[in-house]
């Protein structure tokens, strides 16, 4: 049984969304084990996206991530790390497919509506910043 992080980012509570992404995991038999409604601090979104640090888009994908509530879930499952990633979809949601999350809601990669974690080891890493 694995663990993984989603974050549903701001764009989510503001169109309204959050139901309708949450229901495709349900339905998918992912079972959701912690959940929350939080902002984000720009300590704490720098410590998630430590990788990116120094790179060109990431003082804008802190502040896209801080304006305004998340919310944060740990879901498992079998394969639950790779399973959650395909539904995702591309991080680039111009080439995402169709019936991903992020080629049905977005269009912009800067604001590309869900985190969710990588790798088994990401996803222990983010569940200890966030639980
Ligand atoms: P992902 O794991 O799909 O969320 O993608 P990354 O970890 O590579 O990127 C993390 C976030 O940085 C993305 F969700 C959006 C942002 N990003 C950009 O804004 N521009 C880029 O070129 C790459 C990533």
């Amino acid at each position: 049984m694995q663990r993984s992080l989603i974050i549903l980012k701001p764009e989510v509570l503001r169109r309204g969304l959050a139901g309708e992404i949450m229901a495709r995991f349900e339905r998918r038999g992912i079972r959701i084990d912690e959940m929350k409604l939080t902002t984000l601090t720009p300590e704490i979104a720098a410590h998630h996206y430590q990788d990116h640090i120094g790179k060109p888009f990431f003082q804008s994908l802190i502040d896209y991530i801080i304006s305004g509530p998340v919310v944060v879930m740990i879901v498992s499952g079998d394969d639950v790390v790779s399973i959650v990633r395909l539904m995702v979809g591309s991080t680039n949601p111009a080439v995402a497919l169709p019936g991903t999350i992020r080629g049905d809601y977005a269009t912009s990669i800067s604001e590309n509506i869900i985190h969710a974690s990588d790798s088994i080891e990401s996803a222990a890493r983010e569940i200890a910043i966030f639980f």
